[in-house]
């Protein structure tokens, strides 16, 4: 496994075994000190020529009319296999990057690194939620000693966590501020993907609305070809629908996991790295968008709180075997709650494009990490700790 990256995370003091266990008796002491080490600055092929194409193959979309479509069902074209802008896909389709450009993500080393703030935001008491994204690429820090050539919803990885009641209207517009095509598909929707999935030329915008059927946790995405690429550099994020009747009261958390592929560094920019994606061996995981970032900064509740986490999974490929050291999950809604309920369970997987929810009783205070059980890809950033306070 001479590719496996050198930054990966170490859950054991010297001389331990870091998988015949858990390893989690550690104080939270001891959790601290788990850090990532600086990575290892190997040399990757540059993939230029293909990345050339790429580019000018965007140069080109841009030269293609789009009017801003602000209805809610926009002709298709019925003999469309693609998105209705299939000229740009279809180029896309056949030029694919192997890496995120650089070239207008500069100044990496003026980015700060911020934590993700995990908590679910409060629903509005409005019945139509108006959202307006913004297709960005910009530098994000996503740990140290590591600045990104991220595509983002919103100038973030994760794009903003959205909160909404299970028959809303969500009314979405997104204006594509970047250089090159990007959309949006909300797993949450049920529309023609051909339609307000679509992808949206730089600046250029596009609204549709939709009603959340069902509730639960559910992954948004950017959805243009190549998707893996869209994804794996940084565009998606969580919206959480809850049910007509309000689950229980409780502290309540979104983690959203994904994977980086990450090329060599250019500018202090390192540029996500397509043939990395498809070949599905990444260098880092986070829950939202850092990698370990809340070891560094731990969730806190207080002990009798009821504490519930809607995990979504953004991938792009792997998947999230969730578990909390020390504590089992009273309840995990598979589907839309409260129906799908099971209840006294360990770990479960999360698929990538897949959203559950995770209940707990804190009643035992203490340091309790929440990981994916898959331990490599915990050990390279998906990590945390939920700390119950008396
Ligand atoms: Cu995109």
């Amino acid at each position: 496994m001479a590719d496996l990256p050198e930054h990966s995370l170490s859950l054991v003091r010297s001389g331990g075994d870091a998988t015949s266990t858990d390893a989690n008796a550690e104080p939270l002491s001891e959790l601290a000190a788990i850090s990532l080490r600086p990575r290892n600055r190997r040399r990757f092929l540059a993939e230029a020529s293909a990345l050339a194409t790429f580019l000018a193959a965007c140069t080109r979309s841009k030269t293609v009319s789009q009017k801003s479509d602000t209805t809610n069902a926009p002709a298709v074209p019925a003999h469309s296999n693609l998105n209705p802008d299939s000229r740009t896909d279809t180029a896309l389709r056949h030029a694919m990057p192997a890496s995120s450009s650089t070239a207008a993500i500069t100044g990496g080393g003026n980015v700060g690194l911020h934590r993700f703030d995990p908590v679910l935001p409060p629903v509005s008491s409005a019945r139509t939620t108006q959202l307006h994204f913004t297709a960005k690429e910009t530098p994000l820090r996503v740990r140290e000693d590591t600045v990104v050539a991220a595509w983002t919803f919103e100038g973030d990885i994760p794009g903003p966590i959205v909160h909404v009641r299970q028959g809303d209207t969500v009314e979405f517009t997104l204006t594509n501020a970047g250089s090159i095509p990007h959309s949006m598909d909300f797993h949450a929707a049920q529309l023609n993907p051909k339609v307000a999935f679509r992808s949206v030329l730089p600046g250029q915008s596009l609204t549709f609305s939709y009603k959340p059927r069902y509730s639960g946790a559910f992954l948004y995405h950017c959805g243009t070809a190549p998707v893996l690429m869209h994804i794996g550099s940084g565009m998606f994020g969580a919206l959480v629908v809850d049910p007509p009747t309000p689950l229980r009261r409780a502290k309540e958390f979104v983690l959203v996991q994904n994977e980086f592929y990450l090329g060599p560094p250019q500018n202090g920019v390192a540029p996500f790295d397509y043939n990395k994606m498809l070949a599905t061996l990444p260098d880092l995981f986070a829950f939202n968008g850092r990698p370990a970032q809340y070891l560094a900064a731990p969730i806190r509740v207080k002990r009798g709180d009821l504490v519930r986490f809607y995990v979504v999974n953004a991938g792009p490929t792997h998947p999230c075997a969730f578990h909390v050291v020390g504590e089992q999950f009273d309840t995990v809604y598979l589907g839309a709650p409260p129906a799908s309920a099971i209840h006294g369970v360990q770990t479960f997987d999360v698929p990538a494009g897949g959203g559950m929810i995770f209940e707990l009783q804190a009643d035992v205070p203490g340091e309790f990490v929440f990981v994916n059980h898959a331990f490599g890809h915990g050990q390279k950033g998906a990590i945390g700790v939920l700390v119950v306070e008396e």
